[in-house]
């Protein structure tokens, strides 16, 4: 459950990501195709070589999906429900990929925004990665 303060938080938080969107999905992708070699087996039909546009295009589309989560903060389950029935239905990713994806993009934040990237911020922002995960997994069965 995200706290009227969480989402204050998770709401400041993503003005400093907004501008930076493409750039920080992208990153968080290529983190995590080199950390966990074991996701790159869902997108066999991509160039993941480092500068990939395709991995890039897909970024700017998960960071995107995530801002829409931010706006949507009260409802989360709401704005994502399209994207948890391509996960669920189509795509059948494992959900256990969703931390993987969620841990490598706190490192993005981590290493862009430095002393910007609050314990505060840090906590909120697990919780808000974590709601967003449970959403994409919530059709599964
Ligand atoms: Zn996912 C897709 C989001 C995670 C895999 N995705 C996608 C999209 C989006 C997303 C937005 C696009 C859609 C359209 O186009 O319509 N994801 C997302 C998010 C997350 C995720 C937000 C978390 C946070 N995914 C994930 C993971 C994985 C995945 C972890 C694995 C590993 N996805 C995927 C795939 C796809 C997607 C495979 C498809 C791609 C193409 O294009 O083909």
């Amino acid at each position: 459950m995200l706290t009227a303060d969480d989402k204050k938080i998770i709401t400041q938080l993503w003005e400093k990501v907004a501008s930076h969107q493409e750039e920080f999905g992208n990153e968080a992708l290529q983190r995590m195709f080199i950390t966990y070699p074991q996701t790159k087996t869902y997108f066999p039909h991509f160039d993941l070589h480092p500068g990939s546009e395709q991995v890039r295009g897909h970024g700017k589309k998960v960071a995107a999906a995530l801002g829409n989560a931010v706006k949507s903060l009260d409802n989360i389950s709401q704005a994502l429900s399209e994207l948890s029935n391509l996960h669920a239905y189509n795509l059948r990713v494992d959900p256990a990929n969703f931390k993987l994806l969620a841990q490598c993009f706190q490192v993005v934040l981590a290493v862009h925004l430095g002393k910007d990237y609050s314990p505060e911020m840090h906590a909120a922002f697990d919780k808000f990665l974590s709601a967003v995960a449970a959403v994409l997994a919530e059709k599964y069965r």
